[in-house]
């Protein structure tokens, strides 16, 4: 009984932290309720601007309610934390509460935590429980616990698929004026949702020429900082009155090789666009140094929606971390655009997907599938 509440309690504690995407990176998506005789009488999540984790958040709502949150059950998603950061550690605030009892879903990845938080409140005499609903828990917070422990940033990489696993009509039967979609609404909603729990989006020059695209979040949901759209683009090539460098508000960056113009550097850098030079290979930007370019600007979530070139490029070098993958039912033909160059088919690619999930899309006139893995 007390295993199904603890889920119970967890799941909406995991709803909290999840309303927080766009709104905690850098930091964790955290949430927490209290509870006690079976009741949440109060219940946070964390903010990044407004500093206050999760269990602070909870106990001043209790304290806001007159109630005293002594022997309660603190459910947090995250491991509280054991250091002083902007605020105080929240093992100590759990403990000067006196709450009894303490569950919670994983461990904090932080070296500066991971596993002291959960100590520091079992000292104390508190009852602690870790644990519950894990997978669902890292699974949330899986960029930061990439960035925090590797420096680079968590690289997901997407691709809208024909059932025969390409790309796009070949280039001749592209239309000029309309973008060819291959999934309905549904799948394309939900690519927004993954551009919204990004911190950034990067695509190729080649892209950016053949489809003209924004590349922005259009989830329609608040976010934090912008989505930085960063574009590999070696030689500059990018026209002035690309969709991109028109719409620029301090969140398009371009990546090119020490070998660009300076003076096409200069003349976008007056459009607002920031510019940094890359270490280049034969011609192709190293794209691991691009991923500590990104780190550096604490960028913990990359989501890649490339071309063929690209995706093949960021596969290859085993520079993908988590893939999603959407699949209509339109047949492109052995002539088409293939999903990355040098890889073959998708469904190859799937065969290195641990962890695997698939979900489906309805539209009007069919279906459209997702299969999403991590990489092993
Ligand atoms: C918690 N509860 O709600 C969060 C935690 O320096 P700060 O204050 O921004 O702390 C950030 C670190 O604290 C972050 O890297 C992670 O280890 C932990 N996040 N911990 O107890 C929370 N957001
Ligand atoms: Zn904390």
């Amino acid at each position: 009984m007390e295993e199904m509440d603890d889920e119970h309690f967890m799941q909406r504690a995991l709803a909290l932290a999840s309303e927080t995407i766009g709104l905690a990176s850098p930091n964790p998506y955290v949430g927490c309720v209290l509870v006690r005789d079976g009741e949440i009488f109060a219940e946070g999540a964390h903010l990044y601007d407004q500093y206050d984790h999760a269990e602070i958040v909870a106990l001043k709502q209790a304290a806001a309610h007159g109630i005293d949150p002594t022997g309660s059950t603190a459910y947090v998603t995250l491991e509280p934390c054991s250091h002083h950061g902007r605020t105080g550690p929240c093992a100590d605030a759990l403990i000067t509460a006196k709450v009894s009892r303490i569950v919670v879903a994983t461990q904090d990845p932080n070296p500066q935590v991971s596993g002291q938080g959960i100590a520091r409140l079992r000292a104390a005499g508190i009852d602690a429980t870790v644990g519950v609903l894990q997978q669902a828990a890292r699974d949330l917070n899986d960029a930061f616990a990439h960035f925090i422990l590797r420096r680079r940033p968590l690289v997901t990489l997407k691709a809208a698929l024909s059932v025969d696993g390409k790309l796009a009509p070949p280039p001749r039967h592209r239309a000029v004026t309309a973008p060819h979609w291959l999934t309905g609404p549904a799948a394309r909603a939900n690519v927004q949702r993954l551009r919204h729990a990004s911190d950034a989006i990067l695509t190729g020059i080649g892209t950016i020429l053949a489809d003209n695209p924004s590349l922005g979040d259009r989830a329609h949901l608040p976010r934090r900082r912008p989505l930085l759209r960063v574009i590999l683009d070696s030689a500059l090539r990018i026209p002035m009155s690309s969709e991109i460098v028109r719409s620029t508000a301090n969140d398009v960056l371009l990546l090119c090789s020490e070998e660009a113009p300076g003076e096409r550097i200069e003349a976008l850098q007056s459009m607002g666009v920031e510019v940094e030079t890359i270490p280049s290979h034969s011609g192709h930007l190293s794209l691991e140094a691009v991923l500590d370019a990104l780190a550096r600007r604490t960028i913990l979530s990359l989501l890649v929606e490339a071309g063929s070139a690209l995706n093949g490029s960021f596969i290859s070098q085993n520079l993908v971390d988590k893939a999603v993958l959407f699949y209509s039912e339109t047949e492109l033909g052995a002539d088409a655009i293939p999903f990355a160059a040098g890889v073959g088919s998708p469904y190859l690619f799937e065969q290195r997907f641990k962890r695997i999930t698939r979900t489906t899309f309805e539209h009007g006139s069919g279906e459209d599938a997702r299969v999403t893995g991590y990489l092993r």
